[in-house]
Order: C-alpha cells, then sequence, then structure tokens
C-alpha cells in the first residue's frame, strides 16, 4: 500500500480580500504583500499561487525586460522565505481589451492582447520556477447567446491554447472550468469539457485542469466526481478547494462550511487517487465573509486547512468494511447513517 499523502498547503494574495462586493465598498484594510506571505508561513503553507499583476503589480505600465526583471526579484524574495510560486495566471478579465472576454473576444486585437497577455504570463512562471499555467476563463463566453459563435469560439480557444504550448515547451496550462459568473455562460463549463479542448490542441499531455469545488457545485454538479473523472485522466494538476451554498453568486466559503459531506466526498475522492503524491498542492480560494473583522482576517485560511485535515482523517477512518457489506447487500439506507454517524462522531 502506498504511504499516506502529506498534504502541502498553497493560497493565492487574492484570498486575503478585504470585504468590497458589487453591492458595497470594502470592510477591512488592505494588507501588503510582504504581510501576507508572513501570515502564510505563520499558517503552515508552503506555497503561493499568482495572477500575472500579483507577480509584478501594474503589470500594463512596464516594459517586458522590467516585468522579468521583477518577477526574478519575487522570486528571490520567496525562496528566502522558502515559498514555492505554484503556478501564475493572466488574469484577462480586468483590462479594458478584454471587456468582450480575451481569447474568443469578437475583436481580434484584442485577441492579440490576451495571447500575448498569456505567453508572457508563461515567462514570469519560467522566472519563479513553475511550468504551472492556470487559465481561469473569466469572460470567454457571452452575455447573449447570438453574440458569438460556439463553434467559432472553440476554434479561437484552441488556437490561443496552441500559442500558450508552441511559446514554451515545459509549460503545463491549467483549465479551471467555471459555468457563469461573471458570464451569463461560460464556454469550458466543467472539467469534461476542459479535457475534451485539451485533445484538440497541439499537444495534449499538456494541458489539464484544476477543479474548484465552487465552480462544480455552481454547474450542479458534485466536485468529488469531477476530481474522480479528472485524475482518471491524469489531469488534476491543482485544486481550489471551498465551498458554496447552491446556485448563487460565487461565494468561495471556507472548505466545509456549506456541505460537510460534499467536502468529505472531495476528500475520499482525493485520497483514493493519490492526489499530492506527484507534488500537487491543495489551494483553498477562499474569502473571509464580508463581516469579518480586521482581528479575524486569516481565520478563514486557518478554518479550512483544518477542516480538510480532520476530513483526511476521517476519510483513513471510514469503517470500509461495514460499508461494503452495506453496499453488497443493497442496504443504502444504512449506508447513508453509516456516513452521518461517522461524520458526527461519537
Ligand atoms: C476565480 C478563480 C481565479 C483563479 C485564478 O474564481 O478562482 O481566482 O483561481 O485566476
Ligand atoms: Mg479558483
Amino acid at each position: 500500500m502506498a504511504k499516506p499523502t502529506q498534504y502541502r498547503f498553497c493560497v493565492g494574495p487574492w484570498n486575503f480580500s478585504e470585504g468590497g462586493d458589487p453591492y458595497g465598498p470594502t470592510t477591512r484594510p488592505a494588507k501588503t504583500f510582504d504581510w501576507k506571505l508572513a501570515a502564510l508561513k505563520e499558517l503552515g503553507f508552503e506555497a503561493m499561487m499568482f495572477h500575472d499583476d500579483d507577480a509584478v503589480p501594474e503589470i500594463g505600465t512596464k516594459s517586458a525586460a522590467q516585468v522579468l526583471k521583477e518577477a526574478k526579484e519575487l522570486k528571490k524574495r520567496l525562496d528566502g522565505e522558502g515559498i514555492v510560486a505554484e503556478m501564475v495566471a493572466p488574469r484577462l478579465w480586468f483590462a479594458p481589451e478584454t471587456i468582450d472576454g480575451g481569447y474568443t473576444s469578437n475583436d481580434k486585437k484584442q485577441r492579440r492582447y490576451a495571447i500575448d497577455r498569456s505567453k508572457q504570463t508563461i515567462d514570469i512562471a519560467r522566472e519563479l520556477g513553475t511550468d504551472l499555467i492556470v487559465l481561469w476563463l473569466a469572460r470567454e463566453g457571452t452575455y447573449l447567446r447570438e453574440s458569438k459563435s460556439g463553434a467559432r469560439s472553440t476554434e479561437l480557444l484552441v488556437e490561443a491554447l496552441d500559442a500558450m504550448l508552441k511559446h514554451d515547451k515545459q509549460a503545463r496550462l491549467c483549465i479551471e472550468p467555471k459555468p457563469n459568473e461573471p458570464m451569463d455562460h461560460a464556454y469550458i463549463p466543467t472539467i469534461g469539457h476542459a479535457l475534451a479542448i485539451a485533445q484538440l490542441t497541439r499537444d495534449p499531455k499538456r494541458v489539464g485542469a484544476l477543479i474548484e469545488s465552487a465552480h462544480s457545485i455552481l454547474a450542479g454538479l458534485d466536485p468529488a466526481d469531477e476530481i474522480d473523472f479528472a485524475m482518471s485522466f491524469g489531469k488534476l494538476w491543482s485544486l481550489h478547494l471551498n465551498d458554496q451554498n447552491g446556485l448563487k453568486f460565487d461565494q468561495d466559503k471556507p472548505f466545509g462550511s456549506a456541505n460537510l459531506r460534499v467536502a468529505f466526498n472531495q476528500v475520499r475522492a482525493l485520497e483514493r487517487n493519490g492526489y499530492g503524491r506527484k507534488g500537487e498542492y491543495v489551494a483553498f480560494d477562499v474569502h473571509p465573509f464580508r463581516t469579518t473583522r480586521e482581528e479575524h482576517f486569516l481565520k478563514h485560511l486557518d478554518n479550512s486547512k483544518k477542516t480538510f485535515l480532520r476530513l483526511v482523517e476521517k476519510a483513513r477512518s471510514f469503517p470500509t468494511k461495514e460499508a461494503d457489506a452495506l453496499i453488497a447487500d443493497r442496504n443504502y439506507q444504512d449506508l447513508d447513517q453509516l456516513v452521518l454517524e461517522h461524520l458526527m462522531g461519537k
């Protein structure tokens, strides 16, 4: 039997968020990068994930050479702290150039911008010592179905992925699906879509996926099934655990906060497929509740990690023999209760 996985944890600077939402301003003061780095270490996280402009702030105002210089400096800084850069993601949904999407924009110039910026992200990742590029395809979709062609958009997405694969022979592209928000409909809504589009690219082996629990739930799916499916292809290269109370706006709640059983089943899926054995990190893409006081700024991260580790224990101590006997007897009533009793504990 393989040794139990020692999970390693990761978080992004955006997860120390200040409470702003579309209806109101921030509720906590912004923290500096140094503060976040120190906090991450104190919480026992070993890696940080970055958007291109987290790694190099105000990236749009800087020359290519300056961007690489700052990425190099960041790498030194991280090395000094013993923190790994897990991935870099192009933030393609903020810039005025990507108002109509990046890779699938109807404007050729804007598509060019999106591809160039993605190539630059790969260059930054190389400087930071990671080959992992995360693509959350935020605005690659439509507000209005008739405004874009799904067939053409699929072609454009493949073109963009191919341009990135060609730019760097080592880079691995990790698609993070989400079915909606900010768009009405997104073009790569599920893991199945992500893995299918990989097959159309020039190097399918280097196109994989990242699952975010809340995004699967928003697609009406069970994230545990998405994990099992991606891992059957050997293509779950990163993970954003969090929680989501039904089909609403993206909530990024602490892991297990809305549905402990769904969280438990995600952990079981990770355990049975050996997630983490090839060095993959468990990231928590969670945000503090808007009402969170400044002195409780880090609780959502610490609590997500605590819950995750408790659920690992629960997965490892699950009474498998008893469950197997109930399954063989098709006694799913008692199987259901066995799970509940196990989660509630004595
Ligand atoms: C949004 C995503 C985003 C990606 C990285 O929901 O979590 O932050 O993880 O671009
Ligand atoms: Mg995410």
